[in-house]
C-alpha cells in the first residue's frame, strides 16, 4: 500500500505476510529383511508411538509398502532420518527412513 505524506513523501508499506515453515513427513519404507520386531521398536523410540500403535504402522509399511511415521520441522525430519538409519545400519538391517515435504 502506497500513501501520500502530506510533505509529498510517499511511503509503501509492504504487507507482511507471515508464511508458517514447511513441515515435513518422515516415512518408513518396507524391506524384505528387516525383522518386524526390530521396526516396532524403532518407532516407539524415535516416533514416540506406543506398542500398539507402532505395531499397526509397521504392519501399514509392511503391506502398503510405506506409512508417515510423524511429521515435524526441517531439522527434527532430518535428524531423525539420520537417528533412524544409524541405528539401523549399526545392527545390520537395510530399513529405509525419508523425509518429504509436506
Ligand atoms: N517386511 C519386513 C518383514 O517381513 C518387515 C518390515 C516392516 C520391514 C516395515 C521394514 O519398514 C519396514 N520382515
Amino acid at each position: 500500500m502506497v500513501t501520500k505524506h502530506e510533505n509529498g513523501t510517499l511511503i509503501e508499506r509492504r504487507e507482511q505476510k507471515l508464511k508458517a515453515p514447511p513441515m515435513y513427513q518422515v516415512l518408513l519404507l518396507n524391506d524384505d529383511y528387516t525383522p518386524m520386531e526390530f521396526v516396532v521398536a524403532i518407532i516407539q523410540e524415535y516416533f514416540n508411538k506406543d506398542r500398539e500403535t507402532a505395531t499397526h504402522l509397521m504392519l501399514k509399511v509392511h503391506r502398503d509398502g510405506k506409512a508417515v511415521c510423524g511429521v515435524y520441522s526441517k531439522d527434527i525430519a532430518s535428524t531423525k532420518v539420520d537417528l533412524v538409519l544409524t541405528h539401523a545400519r549399526k545392527a545390520g538391517h537395510p530399513l529405509q527412513c525419508v523425509m518429504e515435504e509436506v
